[in-house]
């Protein structure tokens, strides 16, 4: 079965999905075992791989170890071309749609686009939009682009509707990692009640309460990175599953 196939599965029984994003550079090789066991046993429907930057070594080993020990799928959330490997079950096809920067909306999808092809990798293209977060994210300057402001819900519902319309299979509501505040729920609720598509939300979730908010307002997947990263907090995961799920 396609990996959105799945996902539509997983929205459909357990009223929401919950992504945790692996950072590579964010671990030593040694622990990813230890790290893929804890995501798997801890009600984690999908694992995302990615950011937009590398700052160490040893990135394809760490991904070759994660598919290894991973009994869930594994999808890229790419940062740039080079972060494409076989390993992947599918990747995130990100069209930065709120960028007016060309290079984000589809200069890197035409390289990539052959590459995945070759490959036989499945791409679930996702109209990507940056919101406003209250300071300076690594996706705003490396992408070169301002994001939605947090109080112009009615931007992002103009873009996420032309997203709809231009064929776009998900929405993916982006404060940045470790952003200061994530989406607010009232742009979440106002952009679900005019499309139809998956919205995924993520971004400076640092409580399972405030994921649960999310996928009251509307949320249809919730993405955790930062937050699971900082020493002590890997029991919380399970807790955000349990919020996120019903
Ligand atoms: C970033 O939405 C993800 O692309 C996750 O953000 O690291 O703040 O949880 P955090």
């Amino acid at each position: 079965m396609k990996i959105f196939q799945k996902l539509l599965n997983i929205k459909e029984e357990k009223g929401a999905g919950y992504f945790v994003l692996i950072d590579p550079d964010s671990f030593p090789t040694e622990d990813v075992g230890k790290k893929v066991n804890k995501i798997c046993n801890s009600g984690v429907d999908m694992i995302l791989v990615g950011g937009s930057l590398l700052m160490t070594n040893g990135y394809n080993e760490k991904i070759e170890l994660i598919k290894k020990y991973s009994s869930i799928p594994m999808i890229l959330f790419p940062g740039s071309t080079s972060q494409i490997r076989n390993e992947f079950d599918a990747v995130l096809f990100l069209s930065l749609i709120s960028s007016r920067n060309p290079e984000m909306i589809i200069g890197k999808q035409v390289i990539s686009a052959p590459i995945l092809k070759a490959m036989n990798m499945e791409a679930i293209s996702i109209a990507y939009m940056l919101i406003e977060s209250g300071k300076v994210t690594t996706a705003e300057f490396m992408s070169n682009s301002k994001p939605i402001p947090s109080n112009k819900s009615d931007i992002a519902v103009a873009h996420a509707i032309a997203a709809e319309m231009l064929g776009f299979k998900m929405i993916y509501l982006e404060a940045g990692s470790g952003a200061d505040n994530p989406v607010p729920n009232e742009m979440i609720s106002m952009v679900k009640k005019q499309v139809n598509i998956p919205i995924i939300v993520g971004g400076g979730i640092t409580k399972p309460e405030i994921a649960k908010q999310k996928v009251i307002a509307g949320a249809d997947f919730i993405v955790t990175g930062n937050i699971l990263e900082k020493e002590g907090n890997s029991h919380l995961m399970s807790k955000f599953a349990d919020s996120i799920h019903k």
